[in-house]
């Protein structure tokens, strides 16, 4: 046999793998791409049957998606289109540097709207819906680009020099720009927030679901709205980022479009370094099921990669890492040419007619309108799942030595004159050399071209985008009616809270007027909370139906998807489930339809762990019920330390527009919900509820006369003893699931210890606490002025006695009000760890039932000096008190 040297054999596999390509190139030609994709498709099946291993890879070459010649021609003007965005470059930059002359250390970003001029540009030119279409876009603005999106709106005429001037500072007279998109501090011009990275991309995932969901249920006529989310590459390593993207793909979300900026880099440096991020996100999205568009490479690439005809060029591009991309985007022509294209002599063949400047010049996709153009009209006319764009470019672009590619860019607030210099003439802005000193902003005349350009297509479009408009038609009240049998209570039967609320829950859902506004948002609690009977009645929204025979069919209560059905079931998801909540919370304003949310999960897996979209949904204005059920450390049976909630009342008193409240009873709850749905529907206001809501059964009270108001003010008397002679008096505040225990409390004192009680039901620690703060603030800053008093303090100034209050929450709780008392409060709440217990253990443990509320009422009168001690040893015993027990608070 003939001996093939290692030579001969790498030249036949050469020719061979040749024969190859030329094949395809044939196919190609006479059948076209579908042909050829099908010719692969069976060559791969053949060869898996006789045993060849492919190895999987959800990975394409390190190129564009879309080929140069399936580009289609960008309409508009190039020219007058780059002039604009040379402008907004200009002052957005301008606005940072000035901001920081102005005042050290304000901030703000220069950097993240360089990489992201260009995405942001065609997007305003040529897609972005505004409001008069009808159809308005979603759109999610990258947190660290607003300095770009203020820089356009004053180009538009939309806001002037003085706010650009106030960029950061809001408080300044005639008014500020806030630091990032927070539709708080400016309600007409950001729709959410999005500077908290991670959370607008699963806020615009279930954004786009839950337009589905209004389209299939009839509440707004279907649509070309587009959910866009702009993103940074380094924001998606929050694991909100990725976490949702299987939605999406499997509900065909086609109304959604990602665009990830890749500049490669994050704050401190390279996203990966090591590695290729916009590969490793093409493989997770495509995975995903989503359509992927990479722009990576502009125009300048396309003769290049047209003549590879070996692919060594896609080779070479494939192998760079990140780290080393970045290297190269800061040095010069002639050290790609050694290091990038010097890696291979065809390489250098390639690009022998080209100069050091010229590759120098080659520019990245992302930083090509073409590029970026057609990447946005494939997103938009493609059918059946969601797309995401890649788009390369680089950080900081344009600030050349003062930051483009390198590693501090991110916090890159402050360019000396020459820097200034230098961009200004990179980009072409007609600032004089005299001028720059002082960074002045620029905007043309009126009737130039650049400014009518804008306006004619910002008009095309629709408007002015970002643009919050509040559509919404003010809802009638639901009839006082379907309230009235939670006012008279139960008459011997137990119920729970949560019994009570998904009975009212569904009257409400019956409503004529309301009913169908309404949105369950459940995830995959439904059954804990006895809310089965919904699945039946209202249905489980499903774009697709119920395409297979439901195991429980033949039940009563069978678990019904359906198009058209209204609950959100989220599966075991918070961060989801709370993303339709601020979908389905602001739709007012974003989709003009007054939709109602309740959404009911386990309390401790709510402010504990999604607190962060909690507080994007109070920035966001977004109006709604949050019911955390199984709440309270002791009240939840069995569950344990993880389960047992007993933080949220307090976590919540830290979100300014969140009314949070702990009812005890189902006239409580109908009361806050009745003026619930009146403040936020009907008064618009921009708030939303949070109802603890338990599983002890008790039985529901009668609505005490004149409780209405003090219900939603946070306290009122529920009963007041009936020895009110007595010599020794005490107040005691009950609170949720433990005021019953407060009650029994009352009785026990009064009976065996001839003490007169009253009890007051606290429904809202928070209300009480703001009330006496915004009391003490006006005293503070009106002496000499008839002083306010506090609701709190109006009720019990006079009450007799020693004060004590008992809730299933941290004591801190309670004591956000003793400051208004007239006597220090004594307190017994919930601080440590829950056990996996019996109830009445549990209560015993943390020392919050009747019998501590009577021991430590005795204890505050012996303090008072009203008492014998011996009295309260002597109790303490009778009641079985082990004196010596742990301290729940640190075991
Ligand atoms: C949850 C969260 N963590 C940290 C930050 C602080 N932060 C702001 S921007 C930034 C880097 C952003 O990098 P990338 O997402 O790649 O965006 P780029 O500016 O590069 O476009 C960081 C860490 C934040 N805003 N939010
Ligand atoms: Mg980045």
């Amino acid at each position: 046999m003939r001996h093939i040297s290692p030579k001969d054999a790498a030249d036949l596999d050469a020719i061979e793998t040749r024969e190859w390509l030329d094949s395809v190139d044939y196919v190609l030609q006479s059948g076209g791409p579908l042909k050829v994709a099908r010719l692969l498709h069976e060559l791969t099946q053949y060869a898996r049957q006789n045993g060849v291993k492919l190895p999987f890879t959800a990975n394409t070459p390190y190129v564009n998606t879309i080929p140069a010649d399936e580009q289609a021609l960008m309409p508009g003007s190039p020219d007058v289109e780059r002039r604009i965005k040379s402008f907004v470059r200009w002052n957005a930059a301008a606005m940072v540097v000035r901001a920081n002359k102005a005042s050290e250390g304000i901030g703000g970003h220069i950097s993240t709207f360089a990489s992201a001029a260009t995405l942001y540009e065609v997007g305003f030119n040529h897609f972005f819906r505004g409001h008069d279409s009808g159809d308005p876009d979603v759109i999610f603005f990258q947190g660290h680009a607003a300095p770009g999106i203020y820089a356009r709106a004053y180009l538009e005429g939309r806001i002037d020099e003085k706010h650009l001037e106030n960029f950061r500072r809001e408080l300044k007279a005639g008014g500020g720009l806030s630091s990032y998109p927070h539709p708080w501090l400016m309600p007409d011009f950001w729709d959410y927030p999005s500077v908290s990275m991670g959370l607008s991309p699963i806020m615009a995932i279930y954004q786009a679901r839950f337009i589905r969901y209004l389209e299939d249920r009839g509440l707004k006529a279907k649509s070309q709205t587009k959910v866009w989310a702009f993103l940074g590459d380094g924001e998606t390593d929050e694991p909100e980022s990725l976490g949702a993207i299987t939605l999406p793909a499997r509900e065909k979300l086609d109304n959604l479009i990602f665009v990830i900026n890749c500049n490669l880099q994050r704050l401190d440096g390279p996203v990966r370094g090591n590695g290729q991020i916009i590969q490793e996100l093409e493989a997770a999205f495509r995975g995903a099921g989503w359509n992927v568009i990479k722009v990576l490479w502009g125009r300048e690439w396309d003769p290049l990669l047209a003549k590879d005809r070996d692919g060594v060029l896609v080779k070479r591009m494939g192998e760079i890492v990140d780290g080393q991309y970045q290297k190269y985007a800061v040095e010069s022509g002639a050290y790609l040419r050694e290091h990038f294209w010097g890696a291979d002599p065809r390489l250098l063949e390639m690009v022998k007619h080209l100069s050091d400047d010229q590759l120098k010049k080659m520019t990245l996709g992302g930083h090509d309108p073409v590029k970026v153009y057609n990447a946005f009209k494939a997103a938009m006319e493609h059918k059946g799942a969601p797309t995401v764009i890649l788009a390369r470019t680089i950080k900081g672009y344009g600030l050349g030595e003062a930051g483009e590619g390198k590693n501090i860019t991110h916090q890159q607030k402050k360019l000396n004159e020459d820097e200034l210099r230098a961009f200004r003439t990179r980009f072409g802005v007609p600032i004089s050399d005299a001028d720059i000193g002082h960074t002045p902003f620029y905007r043309p005349a009126e009737d130039s071209i650049e400014t009518r350009y804008m306006r004619e297509r910002r008009t095309a479009l629709g408007g002015f985008v970002p643009a919050r408009k509040v559509r919404g038609e003010v809802l009638p009240a639901p009839a006082h009616e379907q309230f009235e049998e939670f006012f008279k209570g139960t008459e011997g039967r137990k119920a729970s809270t949560t019994m009570v609320f998904v009975r009212l829950l569904s009257k409400l859902l019956r409503d004529k007027d309301i009913g169908r506004f309404i949105v369950p948002i459940v995830p995959d609690e439904a059954r804990t909370f006895g809310m089965e009977a919904l699945f039946r009645a209202v249905g489980i929204y499903s774009h697709a139906g119920q395409v297979y025979e439901p195991v429980d069919m033949d039940t009563l209560l069978y678990y019904k998807e359906a198009s058209d059905g209204q609950i959100l079931e989220e599966g075991i998801n918070e961060a989801g489930s709370m993303s339709s909540f601020i979908a389905a919370g602001t739709a007012y304003a974003t989709h003009g339809v007054n939709t109602i949310p309740f959404f009911i999960y386990y309390s401790m897996f709510g402010f504990q762990r999604i607190g962060d979209l909690i507080w994007a949904a109070a920035d966001s204005r977004t109006r709604g019920f949050l019911l955390g059920g199984t709440a309270g450390r002791t009240t939840l049976a069995g569950e344990g330390l993880q389960h047992q909630d007993g933080n949220s009342q307090l976590f919540a008193l830290a979100y300014p527009n969140c009314l949070p409240y702990d009812p005890a009873y189902a006239y409580e709850m109908a009361v806050i919900i009745e003026d619930g749905i009146r403040r936020m529907y009907v008064e618009q206001e921009s708030v939303f509820y949070y109802l603890t809501v338990m599983n002890e059964q008790y039985e529901m009270p009668p609505m005490p006369e004149g409780a209405r108001e003090g219900i939603l003010k946070g306290l009122y008397r529920f009963r007041a003893t009936s020895t009110p002679k007595a010599k020794l008096r005490a107040q005691l505040f009950g609170s949720g699931a433990i005021l019953p225990e407060v009650v029994k409390a009352q009785a026990m004192l009064e009976s065996d210890y001839g003490v007169g009680a009253d009890v007051w039901s606290i429904t809202s620690y928070v209300q009480l606490y703001r009330d006496g703060y915004s009391a003490d603030r006006w005293n503070m800053l009106h002496p000499g002025d008839t002083p306010r008093v506090p609701y709190v303090t109006q009720c019990v100034r006079d009450a007799p006695g020693v004060f004590v209050a008992a809730s299933d929450y941290v004591k801190a709780l309670p004591h956000a009000i003793d400051r208004w008392l007239p006597r220090p409060l004594a307190t017994l709440g919930t601080d440590g760890f829950g056990r996996s217990e019996s109830r009445e253990s549990l209560r015993d443990f943390f020392e919050v039932d009747a019998r501590y509320v009577v021991i430590a009422t005795l204890g505050a009168l012996v303090r008072a000096g009203e008492l014998d001690v011996s009295v309260v040893q002597k109790a303490i015993k009778a009641l079985g008190i082990d004196s010596n027990k742990l301290d729940p608070a640190v075991s």
